[in-house]
């Protein structure tokens, strides 16, 4: 019966692998973004979060004012994605999402 020890083995191993990828499972950050108007402010504010080492994409919606940053690394600082939103522009600001308000103020000047 070595075959089937060698396919509980397997089975095992198997298991292992996909709990350790659950358990480090890319870590998410939701911001909220102030002074994105349109797709460029969009584009500029996704890039702009991606350069951040340790970042593996964003999500950037610009209509709703959102986020989703997804990385690569789990050390990497809330105030570093906030910092790359903010050396866009004066206009732009960012925070780590709490909750829905204050996407609506903040839409008068636009570039
Ligand atoms: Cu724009």
């Amino acid at each position: 019966m070595k075959s089937t020890r060698i396919g509980l083995a397997v089975l095992a191993a198997v298991f292992f692998m996909i709990g350790a990828a659950v358990a480090g499972d890319a870590k998410q950050v939701k911001l909220d973004v102030k002074g994105m108007m349109c797709d460029h402010c969009q584009g500029k504010v996704k890039s702009s979060l991606e350069k951040v080492a340790g970042v593996k994409n964003a999500d950037v919606d610009w209509n709703s004012g959102s986020a989703v940053v997804t990385l690569d690394k789990a050390d990497v600082k809330d105030e570093d994605l906030i910092k790359a939103v903010k050396s866009i522009g004066n206009r732009y600001d960012a925070k780590v999402a709490s909750d829905e308000k204050e996407h609506k103020e903040n839409k008068a000047k636009h570039h």
